[in-house]
């Protein structure tokens, strides 16, 4: 059976643990406080005729270098290339979302955005054109409640016409001034030409002129281990199978 693995991102307490265990019937720690997910967990599910992986990584406010959660989390996205990244995004509070988001879009093509939490915000009046936010952020968005089981079967289908390549996506690119554009061009290419198309090179050349040296260090242990034709990541702590919990 084809498998596709996709990594649920987002920031903390968006509700990616509950998103992940409806659909892989696991049980992954929730609650109503912040960081709770601290190790990658994975679980999988079926839908139609192929499984997903689903891999929960730890909720983040961005994907620099500011702690081992945002490290954990923009490895995976890199190094590990899930087939889609999933980012759970807050309804209720969308503007603190979207910071992340456009650092995601940076990052990879394959994302979709799921607005979870719509059932609050529903409650609170807040109205939400997800078609709109779709055609700004170039990629699919996707109203959910996942805790009421809600919006998981459109939800499914988008993920696999993009893991399969049915859907494209054309990710909002964040532009710089003209003179930092320059030198991202220049620095991109390079790495283009040493790295090959593997990894980002638009988004390695942003944050290797922000510093990044801890991103530096992880690209180079990357390649060290791929070098040993070993695996440079993987600290997958949780397993468990099944058909999945919703309607598909
Ligand atoms: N009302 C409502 N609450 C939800 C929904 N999904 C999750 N929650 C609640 O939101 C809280 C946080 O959910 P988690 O799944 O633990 O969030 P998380 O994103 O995994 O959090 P971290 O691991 O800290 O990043 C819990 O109290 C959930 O019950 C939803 O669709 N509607
Ligand atoms: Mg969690």
């Amino acid at each position: 059976m084809k498998e596709y693995t996709v990594a649920l991102a987002g920031n903390p307490n968006t509700g990616k643990s509950t998103l992940f265990n409806t659909l892989t019937g696991l049980k992954q720690h929730t609650g109503n406080w912040a960081g709770k997910t601290v190790t990658l967990a994975a679980g999988y599910y079926r839908y139609e005729d192929v499984q997903f992986k689903m891999v929960d990584l730890p909720g983040t406010y961005s994907l620099f270098s500011n702690s081992d959660d945002e490290e954990v989390a923009r490895d995976y996205i890199v190094f590990e290339k899930p087939d889609v990244t999933l980012l759970v995004l807050d309804a209720t509070s969308l503007e603190r979302s979207l910071n992340l988001a456009l650092q995601v879009l940076e990052m990879t093509d394959q994302v979709l955005i799921c607005l979870n939490l719509m059932d609050e915000a529903k409650k609170k009046g807040l109205k939400i054109n997800a078609g709109q936010l779709s055609k700004k952020l170039g990629v699919p968005v996707i109203p959910i409640s996942a805790r009421n089981n809600e919006g998981l079967e459109v939800l499914s289908d988008t993920l696999l016409k993009l893991c399969s390549g049915k859907m494209k996506t054309t990710p909002y690119k964040m532009r710089y001034s003209e003179e930092l554009e320059a030198k991202i061009l220049k620095l991109e290419t390079e790495l283009a030409d040493i790295l090959g198309h593997e990894f980002p090179a638009r988004w390695l050349a942003i944050r290797f002129l922000d510093g990044d040296e801890k991103l530096i260090a992880a690209l180079k242990n990357k390649l060290d281990s791929k070098g040993k034709g070993g695996e440079a990541h993987g600290s997958t702590t949780t397993f468990g199978r099944s058909s999945g919990r919703h309607s598909c």
